[in-house]
């Protein structure tokens, strides 16, 4: 049977005949019953990743290319006079993360899969997701984001279990959604909702009644934590996952055979940040339930669960008041508390306490004393945990310290996200890449080949003409293709530093009007979401949007200078904007980026990075060679001391540097306040001048000068320019997830064994 036959078997009429909807939900079933063959039956250890974010993207395309149907349905389809993107469009993307630490958890099932390991994702079934972003009158606006449609990849099961919150028992439904590896088994993401929701509760953009747990609890992915309520709900919210999660993984184990005694032979659990970190407490609780006295189950769950930090900002480690914790979770706390009484007989300093003297209950501190191995996501980001924030820890255990830099599944960030560039490779060097990056180093012999060169270019301009497009399709903005692209997108977070990419256009701006041109035009490409209620994150972005205008009014500025902000970033967006991209920027100050994964991405689409000595930008450096990227700014030792000193002055930098005062003059001038808000625009300039905690003035003339050499480079010495992003493409071998899976699995996990 062809692939027409095969479809049409689903649509029931011929394909010509069908709308896209139709057409979307017959290969969303294909593509279902063929992956379901693929489950394996599991022996030994399994993986359990739980995780409060799976940022799995858009599934169709993505699936079709791991179950090696991607081009026969293409082909099909287009014989029909139908296309596979307009088709894609109409699949809604899952909301279910916020940024990195959700797409890494996506990447991570894809290689388990991909590598043939048993390894399955718990998390939750946000009906809502994190927010949907559109910006009115300059300033961001939340609503909701409704990506459950009546037919969709997660499909609902009749397993229930009962979690009691606040002493009210409820059921938890499982619903599983297939994870198809490439070429190879089918492992499952297991979310958790209640039947209960009530969706209509979300009233005037994204505020709901907080206290209706039985209606509220799976609507958003982190509700706002401004308030009491908001920062319990997530309490609510994480109990429900690990309860539920916990007897999941009990009731497997059981049914192959555990004994709960031997748990540890069945199951290896991933703590992925600290909002899964009730799991420990959770699973002794069920082990005493089955009978296992608290000193073993101890024991059992040190040895099952392992923990990985995603990052060193004290704000975003979890700390939760004792108090909450007794309302939500009392049957947890006895347990937390022996925890506690058992870490202070292991040491004597208080800073490594899981219950502190004001009672709050530390997240992080629970999982280091009870999992065995805790691991940070790049080298700097592990050492620094070692030397600096963890330190107390590691002397205690240094044997449970351990890096796994992460990855990124070249599935999605390659063969589906740059078709034309997976083309070109495997041209050259054939397509053993696809299932061994390392293969792509094989590129390195084409360095001095002109003609490789510039099929790579080629490329680079195509995708450049599709973003063009998209941008005007679908924001009505018009870039000039000619121009250098050049590409930030992230969260929006001081430590990221968008403000001092800000600076620097501001700057750009007043060197144009003064006549001196660049030597290629420049459009600037922002993405990002601002947390609900992170102010300055906002002024931030309002800034951005306010500056684009200005500019884009100005007939000197607007032919060199363009700035692009692209509502409602998410994995769809990025993954039309990577492949596109020129410059691609990860400039936050050094220390602060635990690893980022979107330098990684655009790394290994051929774009250069322009960055600090942070997160994996060194190991990115390390692998293509400093003559390959542009790094600037102070290293995370220079940065680390003078928090240390706490000699840092932000307004000395603004008084004494007449480049640095200009440019933050300029965000309360007339033409910004012309056409932005004073209260937004003034509260960022006082920021910068009397705080800047992410110290952006100590670094902004080394940034200017080093994007000043890209840019150079990029316009007058072309040959040069590709050649480094023919290496830069070469060396991303070693940011395959499929390396960092097999790390985990060497040192941590043992699955299958
Ligand atoms: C969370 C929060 C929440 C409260 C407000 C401030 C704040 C700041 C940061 C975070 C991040 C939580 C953890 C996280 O997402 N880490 C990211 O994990 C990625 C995967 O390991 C890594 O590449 C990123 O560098 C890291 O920021």
């Amino acid at each position: 049977m062809n692939f027409t036959e095969l479809l049409q078997g689903y649509t029931g009429k011929p394909l010509a005949d069908c709308t896209n909807q139709e057409l979307y939900l017959a290969l969303l079933e294909l593509v279902r019953e063929k992956g379901a063959g693929k489950v394996q039956p599991v022996t030994g250890r399994k993986l359990y990743y739980i995780s409060a974010e799976f940022l799995i993207g858009k599934l169709l395309s993505n699936n079709l290319i791991n179950l090696g149907l991607y081009d026969d349905a293409r082909a099909a389809l287009e014989a029909a006079g139908k296309s596979l993107s307009d088709i894609e469009e109409v699949e809604p993307e899952p909301s279910l993360g916020n940024g990195g630490l959700g797409r890494l958890a996506a990447c991570f099932l894809d290689s388990l899969a991909t590598l043939g390991l048993p390894g399955d994702g718990v998390g939750l079934r946000y009906h809502f997701g994190l927010f949907r972003q559109s910006f009115e009158n300059g300033v961001q606006n939340e609503k909701p984001d409704p990506w459950l449609t009546a037919h969709s990849w997660a499909e609902k099961t009749d397993i229930t279990y009962p979690v009691e919150l606040a002493g009210k028992t409820y059921n938890a439904r499982l619903y599983k959604l297939a994870v198809t590896g490439y070429g190879a088994r089918t492992n499952t993401l297991n979310l958790f909702d209640l039947d209960t929701i009530d969706e209509s509760i979300v009233k005037d953009g994204i505020s709901f009644d907080k206290t209706v747990i039985d209606k509220n609890l799976t609507l958003f992915l982190y509700p706002d934590d401004s308030d009491e309520a908001g920062r319990q709900l997530r309490v609510y919210q994480q109990y429900l996952m690990v309860s539920a999660g916990a007897q999941l993984i009990l009731a497997e184990c059981a049914a192959r055979g555990c004994n709960y005694h031997d748990l540890a032979d069945y199951a290896a659990i991933q703590i992925n940040d600290t909002h899964p970190s009730m799991v420990i407490p959770e699973l002794i609780r069920l082990l005493g339930e089955k009978g296992i006295e608290f000193d073993e189950a101890v024991e059992i769950v040190t040895k099952t669960c392992a923990y990985t930090n995603h990052t060193i900002l004290a704000e975003a480690l979890e700390k939760w008041p004792r108090a909450y914790l007794d309302t939500v979770v009392p049957q947890l706390m006895p347990i937390i508390e022996k925890l506690d009484e058992l870490a202070r007989t292991r040491t004597e300093d208080e800073s490594l306490a899981i219950i502190d003297k004001d009672d709050r209950v530390h997240m992080a501190h629970m999982d280091i004393h009870f999992t065995h191995s805790t691991n940070g996501v790049a080298a700097l980001h592990t050492e620094i945990l070692k030397n600096s924030e963890l330190h107390g820890f590691y002397q205690l255990y240094p044997e449970k310290f351990n890096n796994k830099t992460n990855g990124i599944t070249f599935r999605r960030w390659l063969l589906e996200c740059d078709p034309r560039l997976t083309e070109v490779l495997e041209k050259h060097i054939g397509s053993g890449f696809r299932k061994d990056a390392a293969e792509l180093e094989k590129l390195l012999t084409f360095a001095e080949d002109e003609s490789v060169l510039n099929e790579l270019t080629a490329v680079k301009s195509a995708n450049k003409q599709a973003l063009a497009d998209w941008l005007l399709h679908t924001q009505n903005v018009k870039v000039n293709t000619q121009a250098v692209f050049d590409i930030q997108s992230k969260r929006l977070h001081e430590y990221k530093r968008q403000q001092l990419n800000l600076l620097y256009l501001i700057h750009q701006y007043y060197e144009i009007k003064a006549g001196h041109l660049p030597a290629v035009p420049l459009v600037s490409i922002f993405g990002a979401k601002a947390a609900p209620a992170y102010t300055i994150a906002k002024d931030i972005i309002h800034a951005l949007l306010t500056f684009s205008k200005v500019i884009a009014q100005d007939p000197e500025v607007s032919p060199w200078l363009q700035v692009v902000f692209v509502e409602n970033y998410n994995v769809t967006a990025a993954e039309k904007l990577i492949p596109a991209c020129d410059l691609s920027e990860q400039i936050s100050l050094a220390s602060k980026e635990a690893s980022g994964t979107g330098n990684m991405k655009f790394m290994l689409n051929g774009a250069l990075t322009l960055g600090t000595m942070d997160g994996a930008n060194v190991e990115i450096s390390q692998q293509v060679g400093q003559e390959n990227l542009y790094i600037f700014g102070q290293t995370s030792d220079q940065v680390i001391h003078r928090y240390d000193a706490g000699d840092y002055v932000a307004a000395q930098w603004y008084e004494g540097d007449p480049n640095i005062r200009r440019a933050v003059d300029f965000l309360t001038g007339p033409q910004m306040l012309v056409a932005g808000r004073q209260e937004n625009l003034q509260r960022l300039q006082n920021e910068l001048i009397h705080k800047d905690w992410f110290q952006t003035l100590p670094d902004f003339n080394a940034y200017v000068v080093r994007k000043g050499q890209a840019l150079s480079d990029y316009a007058c010495d072309p040959m040069g320019w590709r050649r480094k992003c023919l290496v830069n493409i070469a060396k991303a071998g070693f940011f395959s997830s499929d390396r960092t899976i097999a790390e985990y699995d060497r040192d941590i996990w043992h699955l299958g064994k």
